[in-house]
């Protein structure tokens, strides 16, 4: 049997093996079909915010929570800038100093060249791992925009990760983040004028319909974290924000089709020289898709 055949990768990393893990994940990102069991439904931890906001922070203190409760946690950290994938963000592996590295898991990705959709078998190496026995799979992502939705609209549990000297969270409510997201944590609470954070969230949030939970949290003192965790674990399954989701992650799959078509570049031009209109345009795209 050849040593990196898929079936035999999966078997070691089922067995704990992470280079085989690290390899199986490799070749999915590269497009590879890989035939895995789908027995059980992946639980998904999307987490997203400003840089610099504290997500990494957070993220290892709930893995440390996860992992002494016997829990094994896989963490996905999307990089939207790097052309490296498959190794680790050094300032990412520097933070996660409280979580017990044997039950830890953590893979960077890049979310170079996806054409602003989802990247490369994202969905297809989070049923992997869950299969794998990889109980919480966390994605972190950076940024409010567009881009970052499409990668945690796969998530079906959203934590935008806000804090003090940060306030983006109007920016988050431009991009409709605030739409999808399930919880918001106030990050940074020991620092002054968090008080002030959280109030400017919660205003900010007052238009909004179905308002997500604004909890305050210190990722550094760990103060306020296991109530995030216990609304983590509690959360009712909410049907307007997985609708909200499934409705951003196929629109971004649709995008990302369209640009990655053999036509796409010919169409632009012919729209931009006024030889066809944009409908037009569109329609020859649908009928290429139509064909294949
Ligand atoms: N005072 C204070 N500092 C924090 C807290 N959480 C994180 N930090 C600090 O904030 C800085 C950024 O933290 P990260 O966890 O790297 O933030 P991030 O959101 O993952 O950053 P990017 O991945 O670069 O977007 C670091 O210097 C952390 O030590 C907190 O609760 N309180
Ligand atoms: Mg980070």
């Amino acid at each position: 049997m050849e040593l990196n055949s898929i079936f035999s990768l999966f078997a070691n990393a089922k067995h704990g093996d992470r280079r085989s893990l690290a390899k199986l994940l490799t070749k999915i990102e590269n497009g590879e079909e890989i035939d895995i069991p789908t027995t059980k439904a992946a639980w998904v931890l999307g987490v997203t915010g400003p840089p610099g906001a504290g997500k990494s922070t957070l993220i290892d203190r709930l893995a440390s929570y996860w992992s002494e409760n016997r829990q094994r946690v896989a963490i996905l950290a999307v990089d939207p800038s790097s052309p490296i994938s498959g190794g680790a963000l050094l300032g990412d592996r520097a933070r996660m100093v409280h979580s017990n590295p044997a039950q830890v898991f953590f893979r960077s990705i890049s979310a170079r060249g996806n054409h602003g959709g989802i990247p490369n078998g994202l969905e297809h190496m989070i049923q992997t791992l869950s299969e794998l026995g990889w109980d919480r799979i966390i994605i972190e992502t950076v940024g409010v925009g567009q881009g970052e939705f499409a990668v945690i609209s796969v998530a079906d549990r959203i934590l935008l990760v806000d804090g003090p000297d940060r306030g983006d969270v109007l920016q988050a409510e431009k991009a409709g983040i605030l739409e999808i997201a399930d919880l918001i944590a106030c990050n940074k609470s020991d620092l002054p004028g968090s008080l002030a954070a959280m109030k400017s969230i919660e205003d900010g949030l007052s238009y909004s319909e179905n308002p997500p939970a604004v909890i305050g949290v210190s990722s550094l003192t760990g103060d306020g974290i296991e109530n995030l965790i216990h609304r983590i674990e509690t959360m009712e399954p909410d049907l307007a924000k997985s609708t909200a989701r499934a409705k951003i992650s196929l629109e971004c799959s649709m995008i990302s089709r369209i640009r990655k078509s053999p036509l796409y570049d010919d169409v632009v031009n012919d729209i931009s020289k006024n030889k066809i209109t944009s409908k037009e345009g569109a329609e020859r795209l649908e009928e290429y898709y139509g064909r294949l």
